[in-house]
């Protein structure tokens, strides 16, 4: 039985997402942030040495990094539905969609939120910083122009790898000036399996 290892409000929301998506049957464990630290707790480093989530065990097999757990799950578990077609030219651009949410996408977003508590002394900092969000959401906002998904007519793990690109950006009041970006993942948070997902792992309070 696959088993996520969860913590609150985490990367990992997306990975009960994926399995509602799929009706996949799995095992959930919950782990809390500390709340001053907000890191994970030490019992999460006992299943794999980084202590970070998302982490699934499926058997003997543990599987860290967002990205490869929704191939893996979208593999192993579900017969390669939400995925396009391996030999298709939609394959490659879910390839990289799945690489980029964490790859590229995430990194300013998060240099963002932690050089944001160096108050005044980070200043120096946020042109860039700001500037290199402008290109990342302004790249996937473009990409998002006549669809509902970023590849193909339905969803797939890309979509998924995605939102918590989205859920960030927002939480940090980006969104605005990328309505596509920000219509997609409303379209997201109607989605059935979505809700169930959040009242399984509880919801997201990504504010800096
Ligand atoms: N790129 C990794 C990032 C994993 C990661 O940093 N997860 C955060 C949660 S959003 C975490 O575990 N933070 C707690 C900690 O660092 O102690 C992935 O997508 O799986």
């Amino acid at each position: 039985m696959l088993t996520v290892h969860h913590l609150n409000e985490s990367r990992s929301q997306r990975i009960l997402w994926l399995l509602e998506e799929l009706g996949t049957p799995y095992d959930l464990k919950i782990y809390a942030r500390n709340a001053q630290t907000r890191l994970a707790p030490p019992e999460l480093a006992a299943i794999h040495p980084l202590g970070k989530s998302p982490v699934i065990t499926d058997g003997d097999v543990v599987v860290i990094e967002t990205g490869a757990i929704i191939d893996y799950i979208i593999r192993r578990h579900a017969g390669g539905r939400l995925q396009p077609d391996p030999a298709t030219a939609d394959y490659d651009l879910y390839m990289q969609w799945l690489h980029y949410a964490e790859g590229s996408a995430m990194l300013p977003l998060m240099l963002n939120m932690y050089v944001g508590r160096l108050k005044e002394a980070g200043a120096p900092l946020h042109p860039r910083i700001e500037s290199e969000i402008a290109n990342h959401l302004g790249f996937i906002n473009g990409a998002l122009k006549g669809r509902q998904f970023f590849v193909g007519e339905t969803l797939t793990g890309a979509d998924i790898a995605m939102s918590f690109v989205a859920e960030v950006a927002r939480a940090q009041r980006k969104l605005a000036d990328y309505p596509l970006f920000d219509a997609w993942l409303d379209r997201m948070h109607a989605r059935p399996a979505w809700k169930v997902a959040l009242e399984k792992g509880g919801p997201y309070a990504l504010g800096q």
